[in-house]
């Protein structure tokens, strides 16, 4: 596992240096979900691909890039799934951007979730880490290696109000709970990067983070596997809480298909239970 996290660190530090002098435009090709690739996000891909595929202890690449699981040892405990560059649509307006890991044992299943880093690519490079029951932020020091800030914890109620999904297609009940944050005094946070959207919740102490499903995608955008999993790991872990809208944690989804896609919410205790009864009446 250590030796996962310190390639980890490697390629987001290259990935970090390449975003200093970018070629922001697209490729011909699109991923799994549909979306055309950046160069960038091919880049990115072949960055992480490259550094991990060392690891004998590596059974199994999963890539938001890629359409099919890269098998790599048969022998290897662990599966990695990430999101090689989320928030790639923000790549040409310079706003910060991130690389999401989740590493599993044996199986990727949430229940086989081991750890969960991010990355942040702003106007510094930060990792957020947490294998136990710690969440810890890093920072990118001069000596270019990553030096330990503090432990993030959520608070049990935040400030802040991120909205997803397209606003016209949502259904009346996620319009109504959302319309009612903003009358308690929640004020509006929504990047386009979930990374750095959850990075600014965890900072801030609490919030809420949404991408629920709409009429225009029924099981939502975000993927389970190397977004939604890990992230949801992170907040619980930092004394957050996370639901799709029926159950009382991301955590206890199920997929198949590597590249599934489910209803999110990540918050502090209290929006979260404030959502779930919304919801649920
Ligand atoms: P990406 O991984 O291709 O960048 O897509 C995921 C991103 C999330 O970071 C973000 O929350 C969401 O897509 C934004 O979507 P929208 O533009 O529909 O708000
Ligand atoms: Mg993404």
């Amino acid at each position: 596992m250590q030796e996962l996290i310190k390639l980890i660190q490697e390629a987001v530090i290259e990935i970090s240096n390449e975003l200093k002098f970018p070629d922001t435009t697209y490729s011909d090709e699109k991923n799994s979900s549909g979306d055309t690739q950046l160069k960038f996000d091919v880049l990115s891909d072949e960055i992480i691909t490259k550094r991990l595929s060392t690891s004998k202890s590596l059974k199994a690449l999963i890539s938001e890039e890629k359409e099919e699981t890269l098998h790599l040892n048969e022998n290897g405990k662990f599966i990695v799934a990430y999101d090689p560059l989320d928030g790639s649509s923000l790549m040409d307006v310079n706003f910060a951007i991130g690389s999401i890991f989740a590493i599993y044992e044996e199986k990727v299943s949430a229940k086989n979730l081991k750890a969960a880093l991010y990355s942040v690519y702003g106007a510094r490079l930060e990792l957020v880490f947490c294998e136990g029951d710690e969440v810890k932020l890093y920072r990118l020091d001069k000596s270019g290696a990553f030096s330990y800030v503090k432990e993030l914890k959520m608070a049990e109620k935040g400030k802040i109000n991120a909205t997803g999904g397209t606003q016209k297609f949502w259904e009346e009940k996620h319009a109504a709970f959302i319309k009612s944050l903003f009358e308690e005094g929640y004020r509006l946070r929504y990047s386009g990067a979930m990374v750095s959207d959850i990075h600014q919740i965890l900072l801030k102490g609490g919030g809420l983070f949404s991408y629920p499903a709409t009429k225009d995608a029924p099981n939502g955008k975000l993927r389970a596997f190397f977004e939604i999993f890990p992230l949801a790991f992170i907040i619980e872990k930092a004394g957050g809480k996370t639901t799709d809208g029926k159950k009382h944690s991301l955590l206890e989804l199920e997929f198949d298909k590597i590249h599934a896609t489910s209803p999110c919410f990540f918050g502090s205790k209290y929006e979260i239970t404030k959502l779930l009864k919304a919801y649920n009446g």
